[in-house]
């Protein structure tokens, strides 16, 4: 059986899609759109109750949000190399994408809906201007942490860097002041064959 990965790569599902694509693992894209209505039936609500893209279906493990899924798909197969390969090396890894998800999405998705994504009557100007504002101090975090490094974890790409990179996807636009190691960085990740091969999803749906 196939890995299965449901969401349109214009979502979150770009996560997986990326994760697979650097592993090199067979899949199969199921281009569910996150506005259903294949997302409201409740053979996929049987999949993820949450009613959102991602889910995966990786021969029976059912795992959805797409951060958990990255991190298992990484685990399982630790021979594709974006697994760590020291406890310490680990708890990196459990770190940033922790930050990832708790620090920079919420801000990120407060500046893209309240810039792009919301109906233009519904944005609200000065949440995304608090939003952007409050970015800067944790990308600033994160050009710390890449001083005189090229990744986050065990001097090469891991899933860490993966997921923080994916999370801030609109990093240089949403970059207010230099922050030259992340953004470096930030290009790097997304220089990647299999980073580019899971962006050019998105023109597919
Ligand atoms: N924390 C979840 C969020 C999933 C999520 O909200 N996905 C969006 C698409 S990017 C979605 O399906 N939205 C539809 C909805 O909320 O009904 C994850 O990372 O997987």
């Amino acid at each position: 059986m196939t890995l299965k990965i449901y969401g349109i790569a214009a979502s979150r599902a770009l996560r997986p899609l990326w994760a697979a694509e650097e592993l090199g693992l067979p899949y199969e894209h199921i281009r569910y759109h996150f506005n259903g209505p294949e997302t409201r039936e409740p053979a996929y609500l049987a999949l993820n109750p949450n009613g959102t893209v991602p889910v995966i279906d990786d021969e029976g493990l059912v795992v959805f949000e797409s951060l958990a899924i990255t991190l298992h798909l990484a685990q399982s197969r630790a021979q594709g190399g974006l697994w760590a390969q020291t406890p310490a090396g680990v708890a990196q890894i459990y770190q940033w994408t922790l930050w990832a998800a708790t620090e920079a999405e919420t801000l990120a998705r407060q500046w893209f809906q309240h810039t792009s994504f919301l109906p233009p009557e519904k944005r609200l100007p000065a949440l995304a201007e608090e939003a952007l504002d409050r970015l800067q101090g944790r990308l600033r975090v994160l050009d710390q942490a890449l001083q005189g490094r090229d990744y986050l974890v065990e001097d090469r790409f891991t899933v860490a860097d993966l997921n923080v990179a994916a999370v801030l996807q609109r990093f240089e636009v949403m970059a207010r002041e230099d922050f030259p190691a992340a953004l470096a960085w930030h290009r790097r990740c997304l220089a990647r064959p299999a980073s580019q091969r899971a962006f050019a999803l998105r023109q597919a749906g």
